[in-house]
């Protein structure tokens, strides 16, 4: 049986589709709160193992033939070792832990744009990562166009989900905004077309505002 997170710690993740501006506000971020030491994540990754497992994901020919539920475990895979090894550790010892990207990612590419049933979605999720979800959340919400714009086309180096169509991309922009509708609770969407200075203050008042800090 597993232990609880019992934690003392802050768990902020950030999501949106590819381009949308999270690392440039994960950065001003950890920036305003330089103080705190922040604990800066991404996934897939952020552990020895994970690593290997994001190389097979995004850019080894061997990761080519994976077929959806290969897809949806190794990016559950990839979270729980992170859970268990580096997050839930973190927030135990009372870190503020900012990943960018989390369950929702796979909720929304693999359950929606993949198509896999939400319920088998929710409930690898549910296993992979036990009681750690984010005490909030950043949905940076922009439209494809303007995200390729800034990525300056990106198509020598794309990787194996970054070369898909532009059905599935719409796809992940609506069920994103879907999810954020369900959970208005946890989740915060925010304009990213604006510029970053302006986004970044709006994140900080959400902060506060929610009472962490
Ligand atoms: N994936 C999945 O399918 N299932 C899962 O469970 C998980 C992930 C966890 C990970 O990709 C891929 O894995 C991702 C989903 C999938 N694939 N896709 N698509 P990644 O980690 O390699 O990359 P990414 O997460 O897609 O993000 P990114 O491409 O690195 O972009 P970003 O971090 O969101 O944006 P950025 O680097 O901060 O900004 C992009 C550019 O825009 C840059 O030049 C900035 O200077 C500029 N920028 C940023 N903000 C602004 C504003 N506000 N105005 C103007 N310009 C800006």
């Amino acid at each position: 049986m597993e232990t609880s997170t019992a934690r003392k710690g802050l768990f902020i993740s950030f999501e949106g589709s590819e381009g949308c501006g999270k690392s440039t506000q994960i950065r001003l971020l950890a920036e305003a709160l330089g103080g705190r030491d922040p604990l800066l994540l991404r996934e897939p990754g952020g552990t020895p193992a994970g690593e290997i497992i994001r190389h097979l994901l995004q850019h080894a020919p061997e990761g080519d033939a994976l077929t959806p539920e290969a897809e949806l475990l190794l990016f559950a895979a990839s979270r729980a070792q992170l859970v268990r090894e580096v997050i839930r550790p973190a927030l135990q010892a009372g870190r503020v832990v900012i990943c960018d990207r989390f369950l929702d990612s796979t909720t929304v590419y693999q359950g929606v744009a993949r198509r896999i049933p939400p319920e088998e979605t929710a409930r690898i999720n549910a296993f992979a990562v036990g009681d750690c979800l984010p005490d909030i959340t950043f949905l940076l919400d922009l439209d494809r166009a303007t995200a390729l714009a800034r990525l300056g086309g990106r198509s020598q180096s794309a990787d194996r989900i970054e070369r898909e169509s532009e059905e599935f991309f719409a796809a992940v922009r609506r069920g994103y905004l879907d999810l954020a509708a369900r959970e208005p609770q946890r989740i915060r969407v925010l304009d990213a077309s604006l510029p970053a200075e302006s986004i970044a203050s709006e994140i900080l008042a959400e902060l506060q505002q929610a009472g962490h800090f």
